[in-house]
């Protein structure tokens, strides 16, 4: 670590307590950037770095609700609009009791770079609650939503800040939120994406992530004359971006092994096919279910719930080509990362926001895998979020031909961004440096031009 990094890190530290996600990905980052700063004098005296690691605006808030049994309930939300030097605020919200100002705070942090990466013009923020919408009623998620959106709309709007979906926030949430925008406002504008289609949604926006994340590691293997097809993957998560994963693995010929939600992962020899994937998402999106109904259902699969005294994930510990964690931060941690390179995994693509601690990149970069970090790989949701708003400019919708040949040229322009970048800057094929140095490139150069703000 050059003493630079040393440097910025006990600064970080030091002004943000209490917040090692934030540490985390800031540290990831800068060690990157390290290699930038000595050939670019001019980004340290600008400070650009220190200016980036700074959010521009915080909002934290009270959100006070009644349930359905008349009892009156306080959580908190934030939104962390971090960086708008190449656009307008742009940023999932998250509902989850483990929200923190860290958490959201790395979030948005990555949401930056993320965001440069996707060639498209926006910002960085994220959002959301401590909020745990498990188990509970339509009818307590729309109070919830209401309450939430009667802070948040004062700060956000379709040229300022634009939120999105996350863990805990899918269509159903984004509806509610929307309606009591368009309340307060009186104004029908596309102030979130992920909306429905008929109400100014975009084709394939559901679908981005996961696809996306796949296109990524297509394009990986690529440059080792290799493609999906046959490869055994494990994927982790149950949600959003885990089903689409999952989706497009199977259409590209590979096998899909796991799957998780925060009880536990099955593991299913057989292999999960389109019919038990369907499955998956009647669980998970209507019944709103566990994954371990799946090892119930098919005789093929075994459960293993969580066990707090194991210090490693039994989802990562199966031979198999392929990894794609696709549920959480940190999921993979330095052990997970040696069983999987034990077990011969050879590519791991992140759907996932930061699924891998500092540790485990660094054997993955030791190993000289294909591993592809978040932020490039899973740009692919954030991307149609953009195409969603230019839709929502223009007045009309694009066919979903149109849509998913966008987000294909798109993954394919952030995989050739971070493969010439780590070739300038560091050792090619060091997709972290590749995504770090090119998505700040971006936003150094844009902050330069629009002087010390
Ligand atoms: P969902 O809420 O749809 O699904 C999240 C999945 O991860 C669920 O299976 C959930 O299990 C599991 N999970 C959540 N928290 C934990 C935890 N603390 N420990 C173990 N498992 C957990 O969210 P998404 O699929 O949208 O998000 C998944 C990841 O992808 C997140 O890191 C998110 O930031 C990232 N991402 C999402 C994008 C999007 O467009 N939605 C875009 C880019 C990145 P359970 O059902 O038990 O809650
Ligand atoms: O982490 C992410 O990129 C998202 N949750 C999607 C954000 C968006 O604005 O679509």
């Amino acid at each position: 670590m050059s003493q630079y990094v040393k440097d910025l890190m006990a600064e970080v530290k030091a002004k943000n307590p209490a917040q090692p996600e934030f540490h985390q990905a800031v540290e990831e980052v800068a060690e990157s950037l390290s290699l930038v700063l000595e050939r670019h004098p001019e980004y340290r005296t600008a400070r650009i770095l220190e200016r980036m690691i700074e959010p521009e605006r915080v909002i934290m808030f009270r959100v006070a609700w009644v349930d359905d049994q008349g009892e009156v309930q306080i959580n908190r939300g934030y939104r962390i609009q971090m960086n708008s030097a190449i656009g307008p605020y742009k940023g999932g919200l998250r509902f989850h009791p483990s929200v923190t100002l860290g958490i959201l705070k790395f979030l948005a942090f990555e949401q930056v770079f993320k965001n440069s990466l996707t060639t498209l013009p926006m910002g960085g923020s994220k959002g959301g609650s401590d909020f745990d919408p498990k188990g509970k009623s339509d009818l307590k998620i729309m109070r919830f939503c209401q309450a939430f959106m009667s802070e948040l709309f004062r700060h956000v709007g379709p040229d300022t800040d634009v939120p999105a979906g996350d863990i805990g926030v899918g269509g159903r949430e984004i509806g509610y939120l929307f309606g009591q925008y368009k309340r307060l406002r009186n104004e029908f504008t596309g102030v979130l994406t992920g909306k429905g289609l008929n109400w100014g949604g975009s084709l394939v926006r559901p679908e981005a992530t996961g696809y996306g994340c796949v296109y990524f590691a297509s394009e990986m293997l690529s440059t080792r004359g290799q493609t999906l097809e046959g490869k055994k993957c494990l994927v982790s998560g149950s949600g959003n971006v885990a089903q689409y994963t999952v989706e497009k693995i199977l259409e590209l010929g590979g096998k899909v092994l796991t799957l998780s939600d925060s009880n536990g992962c099955i593991y299913d020899e057989a292999g999960i096919d389109k019919e038990k994937l369907a499955y998956i998402m009647e669980l998970k999106n209507v019944r709103r279910g566990r994954i371990e109904d799946y090892a119930g259902k098919y005789k093929s699969a075994v459960y293993k719930p969580v066990d707090p005294k194991l210090e490693f994930n039994p989802l990562w510990d199966h031979k198999a080509d392929c990894a794609f964690p696709c549920a959480t931060q940190n999921e993979i941690n330095e052990k997970d990362a040696a069983n999987l390179l034990k077990n011969g995994v050879y590519c791991v693509t992140e759907g996932a926001n930061m699924p891998t601690t500092l540790d485990g990149v660094r054997q993955f970069i030791d190993a000289r895998i294909l591993y592809g970090p978040g932020k490039a790989a899973n740009a692919g949701g954030v991307a149609v979020s953009g195409l969603e708003m230019s839709q929502n400019s223009l007045r009309l919708s694009w066919t979903r031909d149109e849509v998913d040949a966008r987000l294909r040229m798109i993954m394919k322009s952030i995989h050739k961004t971070c493969v010439e970048v780590s070739e300038r800057f560091s050792t090619p094929g060091n997709y972290v440096n590749g995504a770090n140095i090119g998505g700040f490139l971006k936003v150094a150069d844009a902050m330069m031009d629009q002087g010390v703000v």
